[in-house]
C-alpha cells in the first residue's frame, strides 16, 4: 500500500505555480494597482513586525476581550466533516487576551474576522496601542513605507493560533483587498482567481469542497475534473511576509507553526461592489449548507 504523503512529499510532488515573490516596495505597489496575488519577501517595513510577541501582547492588549475557537481535528471547518465536529469547531469562547495566551491550548484560533484593531473608520479602544504601530501601513501618519490611504482602509483584524490548523476555503466577501503581514510563525496557502468558483462548489462566499480535495491538489494528486480545471497558487508564509490576496481571490489557509500571529489589513479597491464581479455559486447539494446553518445554531447554543 502507497504510504500517505507527508509534509516532505508534498512539496516534492507539487506542481502547482507560487504566486509571485517581490523584494520592492514598487513592485508590491504594482501588483495592488494590477490585483494580482504577489507576495513580498524582503527587509521588515514596519516597527508591528518586529515587536509583536506574547509578551509584548500581555502588556499592552492583556486585558482586551477576544474571541477564540478550538478544533479538536483542527479544522476550521470542513463541509464534509460531521455535524457534530463543525458545530465543536464553530462554537466560540470570550475570554481576555492574556487568559488566551496563559492557557496555551493547542488547535485554537483567533480570528481576525472577530478581532477587529480597527473598524468602521475608528480604532478599537482596547486596541489602540497596537494601532499606534499597525497606522504607519497607512499614508497620513507619516511613514516612509506606508501602502493605503487611509480612506480606502476597511478593517484590521489580529489573528493568533496554536498549532496544525486549516481554515475554509472563501474569499473575503466583503470584498475588499487584503494585505496579510505574517508576525509570527508559518503559513500555508493556496489561492484560487475568482473564475475558479465553477469548480470550488461554491456556497456565498465559502467553497464546500472538502479539505482533502485541497490537500489532493498541494500534493499534485488530481483526482477529479474539477481539481484539473482549478488554477490555484501556492505560498508559503513566513515571518516577515506580507501577502497581498486581491479582492474575490479564494485562499485556503494552513497555520503550520506552534504559535502564529497575523495582522489583516482589508481595504478598498477603489471600485463600488456594483463593479466587482462576483464568483458566482456553483453548488448543486443543498444539504451541505443546511448542514452548516445547523452547525451555526448548535454552535451558538454551545457559546
Ligand atoms: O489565516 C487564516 O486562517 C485565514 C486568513 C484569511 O482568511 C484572511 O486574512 O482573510
Ligand atoms: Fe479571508
Amino acid at each position: 500500500m502507497a504510504k500517505p504523503a507527508g509534509k516532505g512529499d508534498a512539496e516534492s510532488a507539487s506542481t502547482v505555480p507560487q504566486v509571485r515573490a517581490v523584494s520592492s516596495l514598487d513592485e508590491l505597489r504594482e501588483c495592488i494597482h494590477q490585483q494580482t496575488p504577489c507576495v513580498f519577501k524582503q527587509n521588515t517595513l514596519f516597527t508591528f513586525q518586529a515587536l509583536l510577541d506574547e509578551a509584548w501582547l500581555r502588556n499592552h492588549a492583556g486585558q482586551s476581550t477576544v474571541s477564540f475557537r478550538t478544533s479538536p481535528t483542527g479544522k476550521f471547518v470542513d463541509p464534509s466533516d460531521g455535524l457534530l465536529k463543525i458545530a465543536s469547531s464553530l462554537s466560540s469562547k470570550r475570554i481576555s487576551l492574556s487568559e488566551f495566551l496563559n492557557q496555551q491550548e493547542p488547535r485554537t484560533m483567533l480570528s481576525g474576522t472577530d478581532t477587529y484593531i480597527f473598524t468602521k473608520g475608528a480604532v478599537v479602544e482596547e486596541w489602540s496601542a497596537l494601532w499606534e504601530h499597525a497606522k504607519e501601513v497607512v499614508h497620513e501618519h507619516g511613514h516612509e513605507h506606508a501602502l493605503i490611504p487611509q480612506s480606502m482602509l476597511s478593517t484590521v483584524g489580529f489573528w493568533m493560533s496554536r498549532d496544525d490548523i486549516r481554515s475554509m476555503t472563501h474569499y473575503d466577501d466583503s470584498l475588499a483587498n487584503n494585505l496579510n503581514f505574517q508576525i509570527k510563525g508559518r503559513k500555508e496557502l493556496l489561492m484560487f482567481p475568482p473564475d475558479d468558483w465553477k469548480h470550488l462548489k461554491t456556497f456565498k462566499a465559502m467553497s464546500m469542497q472538502p479539505f482533502s480535495f485541497f490537500d489532493d491538489i498541494k500534493q499534485g494528486r488530481l483526482r477529479t475534473a474539477q481539481q484539473q480545471r482549478c488554477q490555484p497558487l501556492r505560498v508559503e508564509l513566513n515571518e516577515g511576509d506580507v501577502l497581498f490576496i486581491p479582492s474575490t481571490w479564494f485562499h485556503f489557509v494552513e497555520h503550520v507553526d506552534r504559535l502564529n500571529i497575523n495582522l489583516t489589513f482589508w481595504f478598498k479597491t477603489g471600485r463600488s461592489t456594483n463593479e466587482i464581479e462576483k464568483p458566482k455559486q456553483s453548488l448543486r447539494n443543498i444539504l451541505i449548507p443546511f448542514k452548516l446553518a445547523t452547525a451555526y445554531v448548535l454552535a451558538a447554543l454551545k457559546s
